[in-house]
């Protein structure tokens, strides 16, 4: 994968679009610059889950910007996406990539360094490395808050690129550009801001600024 692709990568989460469709939400980031989407759904069935990966997926292959799916590999292959993205109680990593094949973008979370040193020898693109500070939008996470500090950290620590998610914001997103990480992932900041195209746009700058 190009690791300029996970500059700016929206996280999907439909109850937070304050009403508008998941199209719209996405296709007004794409507007702004954002680089990659992978489509979130812990409620959905597999049939309307299938049906939303391939509506984005339309959308988004024409831009060239890469669509991943949260945890399921069986999703990703049925809609022809480019990626899968897993936590560490989800499908291992290497079977992931055994499923998806070595052109796929894989990646995976993690919440805590002993996580994060494990990651290094997996077959994975990217590390999702979380919380980077306090979130309302996942309610389950055991790890305390990174901080900028301990995104620097990390990032001495890992050869893989990172990629901060949880709580980043416009008001805290140049922090986090400092850190060294190759990106952001971010929900709220996107799928609930007034105009999501000028959301990313701005995130855009100030992590092309900071990098
Ligand atoms: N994984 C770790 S924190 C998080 C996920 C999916 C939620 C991030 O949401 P927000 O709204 O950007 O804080
Ligand atoms: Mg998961």
């Amino acid at each position: 994968m190009n690791p300029q692709d996970l500059l700016v990568y929206l996280v999907t989460d439909r109850s937070l679009c304050l009403g508008r469709s998941l199209e719209e939400v996405v296709a007004r980031a794409a507007e702004g610059g954002c680089t990659m989407v992978q489509l979130r759904e812990k409620e959905a069935d597999t049939g309307e889950f299938v049906a939303l990966a391939r509506a984005l997926h339309k959308l988004l292959k024409p831009l060239s910007i890469p669509l991943l799916i949260n945890d399921r590999v069986d999703v990703a292959l049925a809609a022809g996406v480019e990626g899968v993205h897993v936590g560490q109680s989800d499908m291992l990593p290497e079977d992931v990539r055994r499923l998806m094949g070595p052109d796929a973008i894989v990646g995976l979370s993690v919440e805590t360094e002993a996580e994060l040193l494990d990651a290094q020898n997996r077959p994975v693109d990217y590390i999702g490395i979380g919380p980077v500070y306090p979130t309302q939008t996942k309610k389950d996470v055991k790890g305390s808050p990174w901080g900028p500090d301990g995104l620097r950290r990390a990032v001495e620590l890992s050869s893989l690129p990172l990629v901060a998610i949880g709580g980043v914001q416009r008001d805290n997103v140049k922090d986090v550009a400092g850190s060294g990480v190759a990106g952001i992932a971010v929900v709220s900041a996107i799928c609930s801001a007034p105009s999501p195209t000028e959301a990313t746009r701005e995130l855009v700058r100030t992590m092309k600024e900071g990098a």
